[in-house]
């Protein structure tokens, strides 16, 4: 039995299997530049950030309807309820879509067909994240959130995605500030190619209540003892890590030491269908390649519980 888990760092986008991919291109009409899934496969190889995103940007072309973003979720929480994800908090990238021509309604309904029968279907309960573009313009933020305003009662938060370095947090203070007037909860990618300092201006700038990745805090000592001393929760995701080439090697990944200094940290898949793994393979992974013991696992999915929304919402409910 796996162990009981929640992830806080997918990005719904980064679920699409290759199979999954051309099944929907075919149904689409739309044509992808690859012979086959294992031509596709073959360039899941990447030297950075940015060369990931160009593909992952380039095979949303083939989600068009609200049926395609239904399977596409359904797909991900059978997935991840296999390897025991009984509370999924899923990114998803508005502009992307809504760039290409597809509706900010048609993404939405879609995934919340997926989302509202998933404590049903899979066992898992789900949130929705909204996440700007931090290589688009904070104006076109602004305006995403001004479109996403019929759908807020279905979205709990909103994040901060893609290419990070020369986009530093202080880019949305505005969006930040106006997403936290209503009510919606708040996090950012920060210091995964970006420098420790995009951290600490995610928490100051922003607001935000947990940082995606913040693996470069590391480099920082005194960031490391704040985050330890708030208790701000990081949502770690090792094998991405691995394939976006953050680090050498899994064996080389900070997150024993992490834990040792007392860091809030979670174990996460990002985009599972790109890095080779979902939640319960990462916790596998970093089992085998870092010697995790088995009460440091139990420790990383009791924390994924506690990072979590839905902590709060219960307190909230019972208050
Ligand atoms: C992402 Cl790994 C990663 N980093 C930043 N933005 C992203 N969007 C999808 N995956
Ligand atoms: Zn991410």
């Amino acid at each position: 039995m796996p162990l009981p888990k929640a992830e806080l760092h997918l990005h719904i986008e980064g679920t699409l299997e290759p199979e999954l991919a051309f099944e929907l291109a075919a149904r689409n009409g739309v044509s992808l530049p690859y012979a086959d899934t294992d031509a596709l496969r073959e360039a899941y190889r990447f030297a950075d950030l940015q060369s990931f995103l160009n593909l992952y940007y380039e095979l949303m072309a083939v989600l068009r309807t609200e049926d395609d973003f239904a399977d596409l979720a359904n797909a991900y929480l059978a997935r991840a309820a296999a390897q025991g994800v009984r509370h999924a908090e899923i990114f998803f990238d508005p502009q992307a879509h809504v760039a290409r021509g597809v509706p900010l309604g048609t993404v939405v309904e879609g995934l919340w067909r997926a989302l509202g029968e998933s404590e049903a279907n899979h066992g898992v309960s789900t949130r929705l994240i909204m996440c700007f573009l931090r290589d688009e313009s904070a104006e076109s933020a602004l305006l995403t959130l001004e479109a996403a305003r019929p759908y807020l009662d279905r979205i709990t938060g909103v994040g901060l995605d893609s290419a990070e370095v020369g986009h530093p947090p202080a880019k949305f203070r505005e969006v930040y500030e106006a997403a936290a007037a209503l009510g919606l909860r708040r996090v950012a990618h920060a210091g995964e190619e970006g420098p420790p300092e995009y951290v600490t201006e995610a928490l100051d700038v922003l607001g935000v209540e947990r940082v995606d990745h913040g693996l470069r805090c590391v480099e920082d000592p005194a960031l490391v003892e704040r985050l330890v001393r708030e208790r701000i929760p990081l949502t770690l995701c090792p094998l991405s890590n691995v394939r976006l080439r953050t680090v050498d090697t899994l064996a080389d990944h900070p997150l024993p030491a992490m834990l040792d200094a007392g860091l809030l940290c979670t174990v996460n898949s990002d985009d599972p269908a790109y890095f080779g793994g979902y939640a319960g393979d990462n916790f596998a992974a970093v089992h085998e390649s870092l010697g995790l013991s088995r009460d440091r696992l139990r420790e990383l999915a009791r924390n994924s519980f506690l990072a979590s929304f839905l902590e709060d919402d219960e307190e909230r409910r019972a208050r």
